[in-house]
């Protein structure tokens, strides 16, 4: 894989081409996008345009706290070319999991990408340690405190997307007892509220990243509608035992009781077994991971993992 930094060519739809994915490729890929956007499949063209027109979005992407997970789940998609698309149709200046530059080259990279006079938006994976003015997590030798707070303050950031559930809201590292003072972006900085978009989960589905983008590319610039925990209502305005497959079960009042059960493998409800579906908004029945499952699909009680202090609040996971 290659990313986008120094590519010569400006034409998105050529740059696709060039990694194999058709015009048909992308525009399924784009009606993906629209269906978890809540549009119909007719605005398929519509977001492949905000993908593929204007002046690319600078995008630097810092890493706090955290188990990498998020990009993970971001590069093993097995939606066509996602990494490769956004990528693309993003300036993606900055990303230490990916980037081959390292040491002073790699923030000479970042402190180029931050001056972009048309300014630049930041995603954020993890939390950020601030115990200790900060010291348990270092980059560079700068703390994640110190770096985060010189991009996300900058002047040209015109938007934060806190991506996964540590950036929103601290997550496992913030479980209780929390020896390092492990918070979430905007616990450490509430002043960005009105440009932070959380997009929690523990992974978060990328494709709520890709459509708060396109969102962001569609609206010159402008945020989706927020809910009061800063998640888009367009991913996160549903429950996930609103949209869960099992729900007649659970209407029905039937119930698994245990995981090797019958009841369990006809697919009924799994309350009693833990679930926190009922507690937790977002749209992983709709959208699913790589469009195939789903915890609860897959048997698994839903542990609440988009929620603020899951760890501590939702736990035990079991019932
Ligand atoms: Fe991991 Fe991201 Fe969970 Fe956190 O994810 S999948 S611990 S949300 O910051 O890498
Ligand atoms: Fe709700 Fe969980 Fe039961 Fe699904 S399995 S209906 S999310 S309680
Ligand atoms: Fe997380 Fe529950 Fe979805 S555990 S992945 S919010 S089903």
């Amino acid at each position: 894989m290659r990313f986008a930094v120094g590519l010569a060519k400006d034409n998105v739809e050529e740059r696709l081409e060039a990694h194999g994915l058709s015009r048909r490729d992308f525009l399924k890929y784009c009606g993906v996008v629209a269906a978890a956007m809540g549009l119909g499949p007719s605005f398929a063209p519509e977001i492949a345009r905000a993908l593929t027109t204007g002046r690319r979005t600078t995008v630097v992407y810092l890493h706090n706290a955290e188990c990498t997970g998020c990009t993970e789940a971001l590069l093993r998609t097995s939606d066509p070319f996602l990494d490769v698309l956004l990528f693309d149709a993003i300036s993606l200046e900055y990303q230490e999991t990916i980037m081959a530059a390292a040491g002073h080259a790699a923030e000479e990279v970042l402190h180029k990408a931050i001056a972009d006079p048309n300014g630049f938006v930041c995603i954020v994976e993890g939390a950020i340690p601030t115990a200790q003015k900060g010291i348990f997590g270092k980059v560079g030798n700068r703390t994640m405190l110190e770096i985060n707070n010189e991009v996300l303050n900058h002047a040209n950031c015109k938007a934060v997307i806190s991506y996964g559930t540590c950036a929103a809201f601290g997550g496992v590292q913030a479980a209780k007892p929390n020896p390092t003072e492990a918070k979430g972006i905007l616990q450490v900085f509430p002043k960005l509220a009105p440009k932070t978009i959380n997009i929690p989960g523990c992974p978060p589905n990328p494709i709520n990243l890709v459509g708060t983008i396109v969102y962001y590319l569609q609206n010159n610039g402008a945020i989706p509608k927020l809910d009061d925990k800063n998640r888009p209502e367009l991913f996160y305005g549903q429950s996930v035992h609103e949209l869960c497959e099992r729900l007649p079960h659970f209407e029905a009042g039937e119930f698994a009781e245990s995981f090797n059960s019958e009841e369990a493998r006809k697919g009924w409800c799994l309350y009693n077994l833990g679930c926190k579906g009922p507690m937790t908004y977002n749209n992983c029945p709709k959208v699913k991971f790589n469009g195939t499952s789903w915890p609860v699909a897959a048997g698994h009680p839903c542990i609440g993992c988009s929620e603020p202090d899951f760890w501590d609040q939702m736990s035990p996971f079991y019932g």
